[in-house]
């Protein structure tokens, strides 16, 4: 699992060379950003719960068929397990938001992920629309919580979706 520190010293290293401009660039903008980061993931924390539900109420509001005889998420079995995994998505979200780095989500979420929704027929476009709910949730959280220049919020997210799209072919 690697952060915007970690897979930056990584690289460098692999090269044997010193810190360049472009690096010491990325480091300071990662730093100054680093308070940001930490107090959005403090709105998410407290906010988690609620935000998940909301996303969830939101999905099935859009796509009802999901919860209908014959949907992905009908029976309160797999109802449960679509929310669990929104929640799987925010939480790890957080921790690459904190990171500055997407890496652990491939790791932790991401591997093997399209073979078991294809293996369950959960469907992929609903599961991405979920995720973008909940970024946008998660903005205005950020946005209430008073933090400036969080555009950094959206990335982990759109890695999720990015990843889920390109594997769904
Ligand atoms: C931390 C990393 C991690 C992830 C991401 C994860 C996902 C994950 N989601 C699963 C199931 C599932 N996932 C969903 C999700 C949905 N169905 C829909 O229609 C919606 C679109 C969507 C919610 C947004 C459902 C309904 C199941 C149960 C499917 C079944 O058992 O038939 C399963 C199969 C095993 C189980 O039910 O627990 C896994 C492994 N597990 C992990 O450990």
């Amino acid at each position: 699992m690697r952060d915007a520190v970690t897979s930056l010293i990584k690289n460098y290293d692999v090269a044997g060379r010193y810190f360049d401009r472009n690096a010491i660039d990325s480091l300071k903008s990662y730093f100054e950003s680093g308070t940001a980061r930490v107090q959005a993931a403090a709105a998410i924390n407290s906010n988690a719960a609620s935000i998940v539900k909301q996303a969830g109420a939101k999905l099935f509001e859009e796509l009802p068929e999901l919860i209908r005889p014959g949907g992905n998420a009908y029976t309160t079995r797999r109802y449960a397990a679509c929310l669990r995994d929104m929640d799987y998505y925010l939480r790890y979200a957080t921790y690459a938001l904190v990171a500055g780095n997407t890496n652990v989500l491939d790791e932790r979420v991401l591997q093997g992920l399209r073979e078991t929704y294809n293996s369950l027929s959960v469907p992929i476009g609903p599961t991405v629309r979920g995720v973008q709910l909940m970024k946008d949730l998660v903005k205005e959280q950020v946005a209430a919580a008073g933090v400036v220049n969080a555009a950094f919020v959206d990335e982990p997210f759109d890695h999720i979706t990015r990843e889920l799209s390109e594997q769904d072919v």
